[in-house]
C-alpha cells in the first residue's frame, strides 16, 4: 500500500510484525548494542523504534534499520511483498527501466517547518543522537540520512547518504568517499574558493532514503527525479530558507548550512559496514549549520553499520547493486547472465557472484571484468566469482562447492591492480588508502573441455521425485 510519509510507513511495518519498539533505553551505546544483539542471529532483521530515550523528552525518537528486510524495502518503493532476492532484483530492474523521471513538486509549507531554529537556538543536542559503537569518535546523527547538494555549474541536485557526526551544537562533519557525486560537487565549490551549500535530512520517507543511499545514477541525474518517477508521484519539497535547496516537506529533521573550503575538524573513527573501525580519526570538512527544522516529536532515522551480515543498509545496497550490475552487463552486451549477487558476508561489496550460461571462450572473464569495473560494481570490491548456470549465487554452499571443484588457482584467478577503493578499506594501510586490487575467480567449468567435465553426481530430479513420492513424509520426519 502506498504510504504518505515515514510515520504512515512505520504503522504499516508495525502491522507486518517487523517493528521492535523499546522505551527507556540510553542513547549512549545501549541503543546501538540492542540492535546489534537482536539482529545478529536472525534471518528476518527487524526495524527498531526507540522512544523515551534517557535524558530526552517523550516523542523524540530514533528509528534504526528501517530497510533491513526485502518486504520493508518493497513497501518503501511501492513494490509487491514476498519477493525473493532475485525476484526483487528483476522487478526493480523492470520498473527502473521504464521509469520516466518526475521532478520534485515545490510546496509552500510542510510538517518539516513545524519547528524552525536559527542563530543561538540551533542545538543538535536537542535530539537523542546515538553513540552506536564503543570506539566511535562521536555521536552520529547521520547514518540513514539524506544529504542534498547542487552542482554549481549545471544546477543538478544530487542526493546521497553519507555518515554525519556531531561536532558541537551547530557543527557537523560529513564523510563522503572520493568519487561519490556529493564529494565531486563539494570539491567544485572548494576549487572556486566558495562555500558549498548543504541540506541534510535525518529522517525522511523511506523511498527517498532508498534513492539517496543505494541508487547509483549517472553524473548529472537527480535521485529526486528518479524516485519521483519510480513511485509515480513527485517528492514534495520546500525551498530551504537559507540555501534554497529543495528539502522533503515531510522530513522529520532537516538542517541547512555551509561547508567552507579548508574548514575541517577531526571526524571518526566510526564502526563501518566492513565490520571494522577502518577509517581513523582524520580531518574532514564541516558543515556550519544556519537552520534546523523539525516536525513535532521528530524521528531520527539510523542505519548504523556493524559487522556483516548485520549491517544496517547492506541488504538494500546489495540488492540494488546487483540490479545495476545486471543492467551494466546487459548494456555492454554480455549475454546469458542468469543472476548476480553482492554477498552480505562481504558487506555487500567485497564479494560479487555472477552466474552465466557459458556461450564462448572468454565469456566468463568478460562477465567478471565488466561486473568488477562498471560503476555499481567498482567501488570497494575485492572478489568476483563467476559460476555456471547450475549454481545459484544465493546458495553460498553451492558457490563454494563450484569454486572448490571447477577452478584451478593457477589458471582461474586473475588480479587487477589499482582499482577504486576507499579510506574505509580495512586491508589497506593508512597512508596508502585509495586503491586496492581485485581477484577474479573463474569457477565455471573450463570452456575447452566443458563437455568432458565430470558429470554432477546428484540424483536426477526425476529419480529424486520418484523416491520422495514413494517414501513421502517419512523422509522428512
Ligand atoms: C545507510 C548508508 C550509509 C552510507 N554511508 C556512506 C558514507 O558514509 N560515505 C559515503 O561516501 N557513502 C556512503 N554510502 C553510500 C552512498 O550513499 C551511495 O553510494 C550513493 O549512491 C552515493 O551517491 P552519489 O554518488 O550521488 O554521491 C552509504 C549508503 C547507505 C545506504
Ligand atoms: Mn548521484
Amino acid at each position: 500500500m502506498p504510504y504518505s510519509d515515514l510515520r504512515d510507513w512505520l504503522d504499516q511495518v508495525r502491522a507486518m510484525g517487523e517493528l521492535k519498539e523499546f522505551k527507556g533505553v540510553h542513547w549512549e551505546l545501549e541503543l546501538g548494542t540492542i540492535c546489534d544483539v537482536v539482529s545478529r542471529d536472525r534471518k528476518l532483521k527487524p526495524a527498531f523504534l526507540f522512544d523515551d530515550i534517557v535524558g530526552y523528552p517523550s516523542g523524540y525518537r530514533v528509528l534504526v534499520n528501517p530497510l533491513t528486510s526485502i518486504d520493508r524495502i518493497a513497501l518503501a518503493v511501492n513494490m509487491p511483498l514476498d519477493l525473493t532476492e532475485m525476484g526483487f532484483i528483476q522487478e526493480w530492474r523492470r520498473r527502473a527501466k521504464s521509469t520516466v523521471p518526475i521532478s520534485p513538486m515545490l510546496v509552500s509549507s510542510g510538517p518539516v517547518l513545524e519547528n524552525v531554529h536559527t542563530g543561538d537556538d540551533i542545538d543538535l543536542y536537542e535530539f537523542p543522537v546515538p553513540l552506536y559503537h564503543e570506539l566511535d569518535g562521536g555521536r552520529y546523527i547521520g547514518t540513514g540520512s539524506v544529504t542534498i547538494t547542487k552542482d554549481p555549474d549545471s544546477g543538478w541536485v544530487n542526493m546521497g547518504t553519507y555518515r554525519v557526526m556531531v561536532h558541537n551544537r551547530d557543527t557537523l562533519a560529513f564523510f563522503v568517499s572520493p568519487g561519490k557525486h556529493g564529494r565531486i560537487i563539494r570539491e567544485k565549490y572548494f576549487a572556486k574558493g566558495e562555500p558549498c551549500p548543504v541540506a541534510i535530512c535525518f529522517g525522511q520517507d523511506p523511498g527517498v532514503l532508498v534513492a539517496a543511499g543505494s541508487v547509483d545514477l549517472p553524473h548529472g541525474q537527480s535521485e529526486y527525479d528518479f524516485i519521483g518517477g519510480f513511485m509515480g508521484k513527485p517528492v514534495e519539497v520546500i525551498r530551504g530558507p537559507v540555501t534554497g535547496l529543495p528539502i522533503p516537506a515531510t522530513a522529520e529533521i532537516a538542517i541547512e548550512g555551509w561547508s567552507y573550503p579548508g574548514d575541517e575538524m577531526v571526524e571518526g573513527p566510526f564502526g563501518e559496514w566492513t565490520g571494522y573501525y577502518a577509517s581513523n580519526a582524520r580531518p574532514e570538512p564541516t558543515i556550519r549549520i544556519k537552520s534546523i527544522m523539525h516536525r513535532n516529536n521528530p524521528i531520527i532515522s539510523g542505519a548504523p553499520p556493524t559487522r556483516p551480515p548485520v549491517s544496517g543498509h547492506s541488504l538494500l545496497s546489495g540488492l540494488l547493486q546487483s540490479a545495476m550490475i545486471l543492467d551494466a552487463l546487459e548494456a555492454t552486451g554480455v549475454p546469458d547472465v542468469r543472476s548476480v549477487r553482492s554477498h552480505e558476508l562481504g558487506g555487500f561489496s567485497y564479494i560479487l557472484i555472477v552466474a552465466i550460461k557459458q556461450r564462448y571462450p572468454g565469456h566468463a572473464r568478460q562477465a567478471a571484468l565488466v561486473a568488477s569495473q562498471c560503476r555499481a560494481g567498482a567501488y570497494m570490491g575485492r572478489y568476483v566469482i563467476v559460476v555456471d548456470e547450475d549454481i545459484d549465487p544465493y546458495n553460498t554452499d553451492d558457490v563454494l562447492w563450484a569454486m572448490s571443484t571447477r577452478s584451478d588457482p593457477a589458471t582461474s584467478i586473475d588480479i587487477i591492480r589499482r582499482c577504486w577503493s576507499s579510506p574505509l578499506d580495512p586491508a589497506v594501510p593508512v597512508g596508502q588508502k585509495g586503491h586496492n586490487s581485485r581477484a577474479i575467480i573463474d569457477a565455471c567449468r573450463p570452456y575447452e573441455w566443458i563437455d568432458q567435465f565430470p558429470k554432477v553426481s546428484d540424483p536426477s530430479p526425476e529419480l529424486a521425485q520418484k523416491i520422495i513420492d514413494k517414501w513421502g513424509a517419512a523422509l522428512f520426519d
